[in-house]
């Protein structure tokens, strides 16, 4: 997330995530720090930041805060490219998707509650033709636009569903299928009232066969398994 001093940014991080990680105020440059959280968006998961607001400056907090967001943004797989439609477009503004024009970005149009300084549509057409969506971080509006422009983005349209999920090989189907096996005992265990030991002993058994597939838990079976599937040596 990221784009000028006092457009929104962490009002907006905190509106998608539904909570007040970020400290939101009318000063500018509240935001100093990255500040970084995981969600899931329509079971995609995303690793959301919000960034200090890009500006010159002279408090040498500040200045290292832009610099990380700089950083960030090289990184971001994503770019939310925050304006505050209420205001005319300024030059750091249009730094700004200057900057990201080659990279993924989604134009958020922010605080759409407050009436528009400019003809938007006129604007728009002069700027790198960016997928844009109106918000009011302040007050929800357009939040859940936001949220599947933000998978189609990420994930190119193509809406994960359990029937198109593969595995790409056959001990990741049968871990995936143990995994299935030991979640369905734990939710049997706990509609029984079962002892939380026993719960949690499931609960142990279904994260060990999905760390076999992200390689966190490596028991000699898997490597049996591997060996006995692949001639190594020769
Ligand atoms: N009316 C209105 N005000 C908003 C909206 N979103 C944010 N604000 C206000 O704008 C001011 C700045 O909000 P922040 O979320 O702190 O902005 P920021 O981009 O994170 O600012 P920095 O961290 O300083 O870069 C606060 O007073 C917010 O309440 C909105 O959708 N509508
Ligand atoms: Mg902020």
């Amino acid at each position: 997330i990221a784009g000028r001093v006092n457009v929104g940014k962490s009002s907006l991080l905190n509106r998608i995530l539904d909570e007040q990680k970020a400290i939101v105020t009318a000063i500018p440059g509240t935001t100093r720090d990255v500040i970084e959280s995981t969600l899931s968006i329509e079971g995609v998961p995303v690793r959301l930041m919000d960034t200090a607001g890009i500006r010159e400056v002279a408090d040498e907090v500040e200045k290292i805060g832009v610099q990380l967001t700089e950083e960030k943004l090289k990184e971001a797989d994503l770019v939310l490219a925050v304006l505050d439609q209420s205001v005319s477009l300024s030059p750091e503004d249009i730094q700004l998707l200057e900057k990201v024009k080659k990279k993924t970005t989604l134009l958020v149009l922010n605080k759409i509650d407050l009436p528009s300084a400019m003809n938007w549509e006129k604007v728009l057409k002069d700027l790198p033709p960016f997928p844009t969506v109106r918000v009011s971080a302040l007050r929800g509006e357009g939040i859940s636009r936001l949220k599947k422009e933000i998978v189609k983005l990420v994930v190119g349209g193509d809406k994960f569903t359990a029937s198109s999920a593969i595995a790409p090989n056959v001990r990741q189907a049968k871990a995936l299928r143990e995994t299935k096996k030991f979640l369905e005992n734990v939710l049997r265990c706990t509609t029984e009232n079962a002892p939380l030991e026993i719960i949690a002993f499931e609960l142990r058994n279904a994260l060990d066969s999905l760390g076999e597939i992200v390689g966190e838990t490596t028991p000699e079976h898997v490597l049996e398994s591997i060996f006995s599937n692949f001639c190594i040596g020769k």
